[in-house]
């Protein structure tokens, strides 16, 4: 008797072919598929557009006799006769095929039945139509299939999730399809999670059918499935996560050791930013002890990403071209594991700012978002107040308010989250503070909040224990220095306070690297914790 059909389902690297020879080469797709399973695929569909039935049942059969020998099921795309004809465990049918119910009453219940879903109403329907899996897409335009009906992103994947509610009993296995290869498939499995509502697996077509070798792509797939991918994109590392510090002076008295070793690093800054506050932001750099680099040329990116630092995207001066920059320099940063920082400069001020947003956030992984409050609103999508430039305009929110703004965006892109004001809040989704550290000065003064993105994400990338954390400690390096700079004889107004800032900023971090005592970053810090979440 066969297995249960559940027990028979591991949809953790679904194959589906592709006989185009576009995409299959000269390779024989049988010798594909077979390379394929051992190097660990855990599931294979058939699908052909093009060949005439007879041709289908009998790749069918040679197909089948594969995935048998390796325990695995073979599904037949939109074919229920091809199917039939060669006793395959089932069939995967799209919106435009025949029903699920229908394909069901013809198949019985014991043939493992997906369904392609793009929209939450889709991914329902099948459910209730009694679906075995759901194929999620297109998340990412693919060269594939260019008749797909829309572009969903993670941040689709992860609303049909939580529509479908995966983590419970009643809903159904789901796997994510389109452009997913081994540069994405840990992101993609990360971002589209939403608490315990998470994708099962990937499916994949040219990821492993167009692959030179294709056992060692499929092995690769299912390396990066099966390990945690939380090590980099998690704000603290599983392996910590039980140490995580979740109480105030506990995470201040660990600020002091960060900012030594941030003040002592020469860590480099990649700074893709805006073309009015190079010079100030690089001259904050140097003052911390991070050594700056203005560079939007994509095709360093890769050769920068490599140096251990990390990259601030900040949205100000954001031509078109300037926004590949951005795409590439996150791309070459997300594989090496190295920080990225967005800074959504103007984000909700033109719909040009919040396409690009929108764009960058489904084409990479940001470590941080920081931004005013209406930048963080306009990410969020939660704001639709028309930005006046890249300020943020008077606010209207409680702290309370934007506390939970900051604490569910942060859940959201699964990243940190500072938005920047008089008071700044900052959350991982777990923990949320406001700090209300800081000088009035620094709302006078071009660059101020773009030189913080710069230090925040220097302070990431020396110290990858816990980004919370670093944030906390970069913020407060730049905030006290401020309050320093200020409090200054010689600090006459918004001029004289820039020159005054840089030296506090390189006072303090010195006093604090040669452990003076005179200087308590512990009791000069304002900060407040606003809440503490499970995960
Ligand atoms: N279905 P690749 S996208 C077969 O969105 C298929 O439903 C899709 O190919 C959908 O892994 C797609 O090469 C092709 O991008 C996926």
């Amino acid at each position: 008797m066969a297995a249960p059909k559940q027990s028979r389902i591991d949809l953790s690297l679904y194959l589906v072919t592709d006989s185009t020879p576009a995409i299959l080469g000269d390779k024989d797709i049988v010798h594909v598929v077979e390379q394929a399973l051992q190097g660990g695929t855990t599931l294979v569909q058939y699908r052909d557009k093009h060949a005439d039935t007879g041709v289908m049942i009998e790749t069918a059969n040679r197909l089948h006799a594969v995935t048998r020998q390796y325990g695995v099921p073979l599904l037949i795309n939109d074919r229920l006769d091809v199917c039939q004809a060669v006793g395959a465990e089932g069939v995967h049918i799209g919106q435009d095929d025949m029903s699920c119910t229908s394909a069901r009453a013809i198949l019985g219940p014991s043939a493992i039945i997906g369904v392609t879903a793009s929209s939450i109403q889709e991914a329902q329907k099948a459910i209730a139509d009694g679906a075995d899996y759901l194929g999620i897409g297109t998340t990412f335009a693919t060269p594939t299939k260019t008749d797909t009906k829309s572009i969903i992103g993670t941040r689709g994947l992860q609303e049909i999730l939580a529509a479908c509610d995966t983590g419970t009993e009643k809903s159904i296995p789901c796997v994510a399809i389109g452009s997913i290869n081994a540069s994405n498939v840990q992101r993609v499995l990360h971002q589209s999670a939403d608490g315990s509502n998470r994708l099962n697996g990937v499916a994949v077509v040219s990821a492993i059918v167009a692959a030179p070798n294709p056992k060692a792509s499929s092995q690769q797939l299912s390396d990066l499935i099966r390990t945690t991918p939380e090590t980099y994109y998690a704000a603290v590392p599983p392996s910590k996560l039980s140490s995580r510090t979740t109480n105030v002076p506990g995470l201040l008295s660990q600020v002091p050791s960060i900012i030594k070793t941030h003040f002592t690093s020469s860590v480099l800054c990649h700074n893709m930013t805006n073309t009015v506050v190079q010079n100030f932001v690089a001259n904050v750099c140097l003052a911390t002890g991070a050594s700056p680099i203005m560079s939007e040329i994509a095709v360093e990116a890769p050769d920068l990403a490599k140096l251990g630092g990390s990259l601030i995207v900040n949205m100000g001066t954001a031509t078109p071209e300037k926004v590949n920059s951005f795409i590439a320099g996150m791309r070459a940063y997300n594989a090496v594991g190295g920080p990225v920082l967005l800074d959504p400069v103007g984000g909700g001020a033109t719909s040009h700012r919040r396409e690009t947003v929108k764009k960058l956030l489904t084409a990479g992984f940001f470590s941080v978002i920081k931004g005013n409050e209406g930048e963080i609103g306009a990410v969020a999508g939660t704001s639709d107040v028309q930005q006046r430039g890249v300020d943020s305009g008077p606010s209207t929110a409680t702290a309370s308010d934007k506390g939970k703004l900051v604490q569910r965006l942060a859940r959201r892109e699964h990243c940190v989250v500072l938005m920047t004001g008089k008071t700044d809040y900052l959350s991982d989704g777990s923990r949320t503070v406001a700090i209300s550290n800081g000088s009035h000065y620094l709302g006078s003064i071009t660059g101020s909040g773009c030189a913080l993105g710069a230090i925040v994400a220097g302070y990431l990338a020396v110290y990858r224990g816990d980004k919370f954390l670093a944030a906390l400690a970069g913020i407060l390096h730049y905030e006290i220095a401020a309050e320093m700079a200020e409090a200054r004889g010689d600090c006459k107004g918004p001029g004289s306070f820039i020159p005054a800032f840089l030296d506090e900023l390189h006072r303090l971090g010195r006093s604090v690297s040669e452990g003076d005592s005179s200087v308590s970053v512990e009791s000069l810090a304002r900060v407040k914790l606003l809440s503490v979440q499970a995960d």
